[in-house]
């Protein structure tokens, strides 16, 4: 048995503070298109996909931080993605920043969208790991401020039906934490797919630098293969405001192997065929949640005052 998605994952090249939204969007759309033309069932493009990573910068007035978020979508800006979705009969993934009306008052996250082929929202992810700090570090070359422009998200890891299986979302910095995919294939997740924006360089942290393609590729093969799970991962490529990213956007089967890679730090679409199916064999023999894993006894020790650290 089979269950194939063709998946188009749009790799983003740049996108300088001088672009406009509409022409970031134009290229957005461009990609989908192509994909399209090549069959995909699914076009994924990266986290915060409409605007630059504007985290690699201080930004002291309110006003210009809330023009990199959107207020609603599909909203005015983004109506015409969903529009062209609908048009080409193609789902798409897509990350953003959010500005939230919430109980708790207005809320900024970094946020995903799932939408299917007729144009119809699937499902919404908001980031939980958020990197970096929140004051100003003036000596370093750029700056990390997810933790002061964005807030926590709230909803979870939550998985949806789609794309004929059970699919979930998580952004960046969350691919690098096991709870994620372990908390998604808890769910059923059997396709999870993230968009990064990913400096090749920590500037906390250069002897680090070295490890940084290594360490990208690692945390997803083995969430994938430990949940047998596919996970298309989406990145902002190249230089962009200074900040060199690192490409690399991937498709990972469930035996933890990348079976597409991007070549280039610019716009590039990477293609693959997923069988949902090829998860089976990981889910139902080596890591059958059901019959192998023993949550009480991972209770009964963390709950064990002695063994926990200070
Ligand atoms: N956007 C991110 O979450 N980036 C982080 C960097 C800052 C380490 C990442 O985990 O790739």
């Amino acid at each position: 048995m089979s269950r194939i998605v063709r998946i188009a994952a749009a790799q983003s090249g740049p996108v300088p503070r001088s672009e406009s939204r509409s022409e970031t969007l134009d290229r957005l759309i461009l990609m989908m298109r192509q994909a399209a033309q090549q069959g995909a069932d699914l076009v994924a493009f990266t986290e915060c996909a409409l605007t630059p990573f504007f985290s690699h910068w201080w930004i002291d007035d309110q006003q210009e931080l809330d023009s990199y978020f959107e207020n609603a979508v599909p909203g005015p800006s983004t109506q015409i993605l969903f529009d062209e979705a609908k048009r080409l009969e193609i789902g798409f993934h897509l990350g953003y920043a959010e500005l939230a009306d919430t109980e708790e008052g207005v809320r900024h996250f970094n946020s995903s969208i799932l939408v299917d082929a007729t144009g119809s929202v699937i499902g919404r992810f908001r980031k939980v790991h958020l990197p970096g700090h929140s004051e100003h570090r003036p000596d370093n070359p750029f700056q990390n401020l997810e933790k002061r422009y964005f807030d926590v998200g709230d909803l979870g890891f939550p998985t949806w039906r789609g794309f004929g299986g059970i699919v979930g979302m998580c952004i960046c910095n969350d691919r690098r934490w096991s709870e994620t995919y372990r908390v998604l294939a808890l769910g059923g997740a059997e396709l999870i797919i993230l968009g990064y924006n990913t400096p090749d360089h920590i500037p906390e942290h250069p002897e680090l630098d070295r490890l940084v393609d290594f360490q990208h590729q690692l945390c997803m093969q083995a969430g994938a293969y430990q949940n047998g799970c596919w996970v298309v991962a989406i990145g902002k490529a190249g230089v962009e405001e200074g900040v060199s990213q690192i490409g690399l956007t991937s498709i990972i089967a469930p035996s933890g192997e990348i079976v597409a890679q991007s070549t280039t730090l610019e716009d590039e679409l990477v293609i693959f065929d997923c069988d949902l199916d090829a998860t089976r064999v990981y889910k139902d023999a080596m890591f059958n949640f059901k019959a192998n894993r023993t949550p009480e006894y991972y209770t009964a020790i963390t709950e064990q005052k002695d063994a926990r650290l200070p």
